[in-house]
């Protein structure tokens, strides 16, 4: 009895480490010099990823501000999501079908090119944009 309540309680702390993780990296920790926004985002990016998809490609906003970019993946594998020197250190990373992470981007006026930067990917067409009018 006691042994099966272990392992419910080893199962909960394992979940909360791996949530700590996650919102380590969403939140530029690490090796990644990104700092997210202060202030609520204006809108929800809600981006989709499969092998070698993202879904949808593009995007444009009704306005420059504060958006939160969530990237969802709908199939095993991994992918990213980085715009590269427009947004340096900005890097979604989600691993297996269901894992999904946020990031807050302060969006201005302009294009905005994003893509996975796992090797091969964004060749093979995991590339989009985001139109700020
Ligand atoms: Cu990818």
């Amino acid at each position: 009895m006691s042994r099966s309540r272990l392992h419910v309680r080893g199962g909960a702390v394992a979940v909360v480490v791996f949530v700590l993780v996650l919102a380590g990296c969403g939140g530029g920790g690490g090796a990644s010099s990104y700092k997210q926004p202060t202030g609520p985002a204006l809108d929800t990016i809600s981006v989709e990823s499969g092998n070698l998809f993202f879904k949808p490609r593009t995007f444009t906003v009704p306005q420059p501000g504060v958006y939160l970019i969530k990237l969802t993946n709908t199939q095993s594998g991994e992918h990213t999501l980085v715009f590269g020197s427009k947004v340096p250190g900005f890097r979604l990373d989600v691993v297996g079908e269901g894992s999904t992470q946020q990031s807050k981007i302060d969006l201005k006026r302009g294009k905005y090119t994003f893509w996975c930067d796992l090797p091969g990917h964004r060749a093979a067409g995991m590339e989009g944009t985001i139109t700020v009018p």
